[in-house]
């Protein structure tokens, strides 16, 4: 038993997801899903901002093959701080299919960073959003920077729209490593995509030939609920524009959904409607990701 109560009203991943009717090509890489504890062995850290269920690796490469997936990028939570025991456990796990994304702070080892590197993590992770984490100096992130960056990492930025604007020139700055923004940057869906909001967004993909993006989360962004019509457009657009800089991953198992718990082989049928060819669908599931996570 996990001495780890789960919050009340975090609903625990779907049980059991349905098969898509999509095919992803062998090879397909899902870049975004987590694994959380199990809390009894990597306890969850003291800052979080929320207690999740237990999703062990074994139950992430479990859904990857049964959606039909053969690589998975496991992303450090907020959950689970700074400490990456969980996330290095999992890719040690994997038999070299998992790559990962860690929490660093300027304090990490040099021991710690150089386990993370021989288990497969690429990249640190920087979460702006204010419910998740709470704000740095502009050092602190800068200090980070000149730790990874030697070893060949990249740089993952969570943010929501209003970061665009206030982080304008700090994320214009980040030129040392590769950056990929989560999940679009958390656009209003209701606004369309010629919102200025979004536009900011493509202004910095278009400045910046280094940032990538992840056209992720339709469940997490859709105001009208699955099958996720009204997110379609913007991951579509970032498809269509940025074919060699998109990757894309389930989110599994979806912290902090409130609404509903998304049905994951409903999640994977996004891809096709968002990569209308096989050729996008190649460079979104296999090429790019394996540029980024496996070269
Ligand atoms: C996600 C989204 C969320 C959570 C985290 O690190 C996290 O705790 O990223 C969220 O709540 O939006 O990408 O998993």
């Amino acid at each position: 038993m996990t001495k780890f109560q789960m919050d009340a009203g975090w609903r625990p991943f779907h049980p059991n997801p349905s098969k898509p009717k999509f095919r992803p090509p062998p090879g397909a890489v899902d870049a975004h899903c987590h694994v959380f504890g199990p809390g009894d062995v990597f306890p969850y850290a003291p800052e979080r901002k929320y207690t999740p269920c237990d999703a062990t690796a074994e139950q992430l490469f479990a859904l990857r093959d049964f959606i039909g997936f053969d690589k998975n990028v496991i992303v450090q939570a907020t959950c689970h701080g700074s400490d990456n025991r969980a996330l290095v456990d999992a890719l040690n796990k994997s038999n070299g299919r998992a790559k990962g994304v860690a929490t660093v702070r300027p304090d990490t080892s040099d021991a710690d960073l150089k386990e993370m590197t021989e288990a497969g993590v690429k990249g640190a992770r920087f979460n702006f959003v204010r419910r998740l984490a709470d704000p740095k100096p502009k050092d602190y992130y800068d200090a980070i920077i000149d730790r990874i960056a030697p070893l060949g990492w990249h740089l993952v930025i969570y943010f929501e729209p209003a970061d665009l604007y206030e982080r304008w020139d700090f994320f214009n700055s980040l030129t040392r490593t590769p950056v990929i923004i989560d999940h679009m940057g958390t656009p209003d869906v209701t606004k369309g995509v010629d919102h200025p909001d979004f536009q900011k967004l493509v202004e910095l993909m278009d400045k910046n030939p280094n940032y990538w993006c992840k056209t992720t989360c339709p469940d997490r962004l859709s105001k009208q609920g699955p099958p996720y019509d009204d997110v379609v457009p913007y991951a579509k657009y970032l498809v269509e524009r940025f074919s060699d800089r998109v990757i894309w991953g389930t989110d599994w198992p979806h912290p902090n959904l409130k609404t509903h718990m998304p049905d994951d082989g409903v999640v994977t049928d996004f891809v096709p409607r968002i990569a209308e060819t096989e050729a996008l669908q190649k460079k979104l599931l296999i090429d790019n990701p394996m540029r980024l996570y496996w070269s």
